[in-house]
């Protein structure tokens, strides 16, 4: 006979519960950044939905035009753009975002102290074959004063800066990840009860491991020095793990350790991934669980944006494969100055 205890096993904590538990840590603490936790969660769960129906309610496939980038918009792109805008608009407590799928600033008009940056669906070539993609967001204070129009100033903040990021992973399960600067806690989400429970605490990303992450179809076009560091790679005999999806292969490296690389090529001399809405917010939760990011030069943190979309270099992982790739780079920076 089981004891009544195992029959009403608790459910655990909910994110709801997690945020007002924590909201002692949020600078400033008045309500507003949890609030607009909780809404980001929310555009998430109706996203995530629209997912796992995608090939039913007739949203998969291409929706037929480019986006500011040039990338050919999935309709899932679309529509969690739409979604994501909408719930910081109704939450109140935005007053800017920018968003990978918005050529310039959207100005909520609200006199919200925040000012979010999101790539509201990454990865998402992959939704037509299922594999997992993802939603980053990073979360800043308004610089300039409350009622009056957002600025670039507002926007075009250094990582350093984030009060809060994190990103929602769509894949075997549906996880929301984030961190405000105390630690990273990962919270996955129960549809039958419609809500995220806190799965992984203070998540610590592991100093080092034998995987490394990168699309070798570029590999004629990386440096030497990147070329050096990916033989060694296999001379070491490292696992190759690359899934197309920057959310979906940062976050097994949270877990297992790991490194994510996307250098530079020659048709991406800056690199292509964004620093504003996918470098930055995955750099601050990185470093929050014990990990590094770096562009081959500077801290992901400390770069100083000069464009909504500017894109940069970035390796972003496990504190000593970092460093490792950091020190092959350079050689090849040391060689830069001195020619
Ligand atoms: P490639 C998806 O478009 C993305 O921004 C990341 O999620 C992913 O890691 C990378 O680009 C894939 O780029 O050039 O290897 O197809």
């Amino acid at each position: 006979m089981k004891q009544v205890e195992e029959l009403v096993l608790p459910v655990g904590t909910a994110l709801d519960r997690f945020i007002s538990r924590h909201e002692e840590q949020f600078p400033f603490a008045t309500g507003e950044l949890s609030q607009l936790l909780r809404d980001i969660a929310l555009a998430g769960k109706i996203v995530n939905r629209e997912i796992n129906r995608a090939g039913l309610i007739g949203v998969a496939g291409a929706y037929g035009q480019q986006n500011v980038q040039g990338e050919e918009q999935q309709k899932l792109d679309v529509i969690a753009n739409i979604r994501f805008i909408r719930a910081l608009r109704n939450g109140g407590e935005v007053c800017g975002i920018i968003s990978e799928e918005e050529e310039d600033i959207i100005d909520t008009g609200s006199r919200g102290k925040y000012v979010v940056a999101i790539d509201p669906l990454d990865g998402s070539s992959n939704i037509d074959v299922n594999v997992s993609i993802g939603t980053v967001f990073s979360i800043y204070r308004r610089l300039s004063p409350v009622g009056s129009a957002v600025t670039m100033e507002d926007v075009l903040q250094p990582g350093y800066k984030q009060v809060a990021a994190g990103y929602i992973l769509y894949g075997s399960s549906t996880m929301l990840v984030y961190t405000t600067g105390y630690g990273v806690n990962a919270f996955t989400y129960e549809s039958s009860l419609g809500e995220f429970f806190l799965s992984h605490a203070d998540m610590q990303m592991p100093k080092s491991a034998q995987s490394y992450s990168i699309n070798e179809g570029n590999y004629r076009d990386f440096s030497p020095e990147i070329i050096e560091y990916l033989d060694y790679c296999k001379d070491q005999k490292y696992t190759a793990r690359y899934i197309g999806s920057l959310v979906a292969d940062f976050h097994r490296n949270l877990l297992k350790g790991g490194i994510y690389l996307y250098p530079e090529t020659k048709s991406s001399p800056t690199g292509k991934l964004r620093l504003m809405y996918e470098c930055n917010a995955l750099a601050f939760i990185a470093e929050q669980a014990g990990g590094k990011a770096t562009d081959g030069k500077r801290r992901i943190l400390d770069i100083m944006p000069t464009k909504l979309h500017q894109r940069c270099p970035l390796y972003i992982g496990s504190v000593d494969m970092v460093k490792q790739v950091e020190g092959c780079l350079a050689k090849k920076n040391e060689m830069a100055w001195q020619s």
